[in-house]
């Protein structure tokens, strides 16, 4: 069993009820979610003119290798009928492999880390939330070190009642 951490992030329809929903097919049989972070609200980076983003990461315990982990999220993605017609643009569900262990990964299909995760404000604070030691595979630098030298992009907890 490897400990692997994934970003999830919806901001088209009702957000907090995607990602739940996304949460409950993530439950299967060599893929178990052992913890999840507060749910955030989050300014979109890259392409910036679209609504904002809910956000969390969770951590699960695995038996899936990670092309295996990638196919079981993207099914999930395809079943609550994601489309990809913007990169990088509103999206019901977005379900990303951030680390699975401290693993390596660099193929076509698949990297991890995550490329994009140390440039990210939404993926490192709920991250760290989960694992506040965690340092990243590549570089060794603890993850919180990256996250104190992001600027900008907004984020804000949001309490559960509060969530729409
Ligand atoms: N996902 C993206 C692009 N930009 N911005 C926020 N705040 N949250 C996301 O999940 C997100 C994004 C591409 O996957
Ligand atoms: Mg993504
Ligand atoms: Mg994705």
């Amino acid at each position: 069993m490897k400990t692997a951490y994934l970003s999830l992030g919806s901001n088209l329809g009702n957000r907090a009820q995607n990602l739940n929903t996304a949460l409950e097919l993530l439950e299967q049989p060599r893929v178990h979610v052992t913890r999840r972070s507060s749910l955030y609200e989050t300014e979109p980076q890259d392409l910036r003119h679209q609504p904002w983003f809910y956000n969390i990461v969770v951590e699960v315990e695995t038996a899936l290798f990670p092309l295996q982990l990638l196919n079981a999220t993207q099914r999930i993605e395809t079943r609550m009928g994601r489309q990809r017609l913007i990169p990088k643009g509103p999206r019901i569900i977005d379900i990303d492999l951030l680390l699975w262990g401290s693993f390596i990964i660099q193929t076509p299909k698949l990297q991890v880390p995550h490329p994009r995760m140390l440039d990210r404000r939404f993926v490192l604070e709920p991250l760290l939330e989960l694992a506040p030691a965690l340092r990243h595979p590549v570089t060794k630098q603890p993850l919180s070190s990256a996250l104190a030298a992001l600027r900008g992009q907004a984020i804000k907890r949001v309490p559960i009642e509060a969530a729409d």
